[in-house]
């Protein structure tokens, strides 16, 4: 019942089961699995793609020859598993040369870099057909506002987007670009730190078409906020480009759990929210195992994200057949046709009709909602008593 069809696109990044579960006060835990090893675990799982930064699938040291023979074995596994690759991205947070950001960074030798390897990254991703490039801008902000100028690091940033949008096409590459927030760590601050500070940004660029938004849970919930109302506001925008789903305690540091292993009802609005629009986009997990697993528990791992999505789908479906629940909903929008044609867009008769209308403003604050109700409702069919 719970099986992944291909048509939910559920996707991987190399770096996710394969995290080795090193954090910053301990070292890894488990082995490093190869990329072809990972594509075959992905595969026994009911994953239907693999993402990858460049230096999870070549070395940034790799030598010509060695990163062939890379290739030639990654293609082989993707062969006999028949994933694809639809996204792919580049790291631009490991090396120190990145230390003050990469696009961003106050040294135009660190910016002109990131460029070149950007497009390196690109090149290597149009090889294996990807069609999403993500940029997360780890390293893209400060510690000390004495440091970099803001302005000038926005500046750049969409200098660098600019550059790379022409590239995109001079290439014939087919990219659409997705931009990932968070608003901090592993900088003090990170620029344009909420997908909401995305979709403005984006309204800047020159190619503005061909750039949309990759929202995190674990991202927006880090900074207080509702993530699936950022989710709506790019969908409203058309700029839903690729999720990242994960999940993550609010106020804590960035854990990327396993998808709904925290905000049950969070994710279950949020997959509602998906469902409901028929969202055909990677539904891409972006997270990793605990630090306590082997690699059997990175199997459950990732069998969970999967499952836990597919569960959640059902209970939307339950959710929007449930009789009672609709039955709510409904009574919230019956009000006399005749009032309720009042609100709508601007028209010179619905100005004259509003300024005729009388409201009865104490009996519109006197209706009881029924939000209680419907509230509890929803958590009695998530938790199956329902
Ligand atoms: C994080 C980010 C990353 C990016 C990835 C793709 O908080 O570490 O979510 O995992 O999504 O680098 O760009
Ligand atoms: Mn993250
Ligand atoms: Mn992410």
């Amino acid at each position: 019942m719970y099986d992944a069809q291909p048509a939910h696109k559920f996707t991987f990044g190399l770096w996710t089961v394969g995290n080795v579960g090193r954090d910053p006060f301990g070292e890894p835990v488990r082995k490093p699995l190869s990329p072809p090893e990972i594509v075959h675990l992905l595969a026994e799982v009911g994953a239907w793609g693999v993402n990858f930064h460049d230096n999870d699938l070549i070395p940034i040291d790799a030598t010509p020859s060695e990163r062939d023979s890379i290739i030639k074995a990654f293609r082989g596994a993707l062969a006999e598993t028949g994933l694809v690759v639809p996204m792919a991205t580049t790291n631009l947070f490991s090396h120190p040369a990145f230390k003050d950001g990469a696009f961003t960074s106050n040294d135009p030798a660190v910016r002109a870099y990131a460029l070149q390897k950007t497009m390196a990254a690109m090149d290597l991703g149009a090889e294996f057909g990807a069609t999403t490039y993500v940029f997360w801008g780890g390293r893209e902000g400060s510690e000390s506002d004495a440091a970099k100028n803001p302005l000038e690091g926005l500046k750049w940033f969409r200098e660098a987007l600019n550059f790379l949008c022409e590239y995109s096409l001079a290439q014939g590459y087919n990219y659409r670009f997705a931009l990932e927030a968070k608003p901090n760590e592993p900088r003090g601050d990170i620029f344009l730190p909420t997908t909401g500070a995305m979709l403005g940004f984006i309204e800047t660029l020159d190619h503005s078409d061909m750039v949309g938004v990759n929202p995190e849970v674990a991202h927006e919930t880090m900074a207080g906020l509702n993530f699936a109302h950022a989710v709506a506001q790019a969908l409203d925008a058309g700029k839903l480009f690729h999720i990242d789903l994960n999940d993550q305690a609010s106020g804590r540091y960035d854990q990327d759990f396993r998808f709904a292993a925290h905000n049950y009802k969070q994710n279950f609005f949020l997959v509602k929210l998906l469902e409901d629009v028929g969202y055909d986009g990677p539904r891409h997990f972006d997270a990793h195992a605990y630090r306590s697993e082997d690699l059997q528990g990175v199997k459950d791992f990732a069998r969970g994200c999967i499952r836990s999505y597919l569960i959640l789908a059902e209970k939307a479906r339950r959710f929007n057949a449930d009789a009672e629940i609709q039955g709510l909903l409904a009574e919230l929008k019956t009000v006399e046709p005749a009032v309720a044609a009042l609100a709508g867009s601007y028209s010179a008769e619905r100005v004259a009709a509003l300024k005729a209308h009388q409201f009865d403003r104490d009996a519109l604050g006197a209706r009881g909602l029924g939000y209680e109700k419907l509230d509890q409702l929803t958590f009695e069919l998530l938790m199956g008593v329902r």
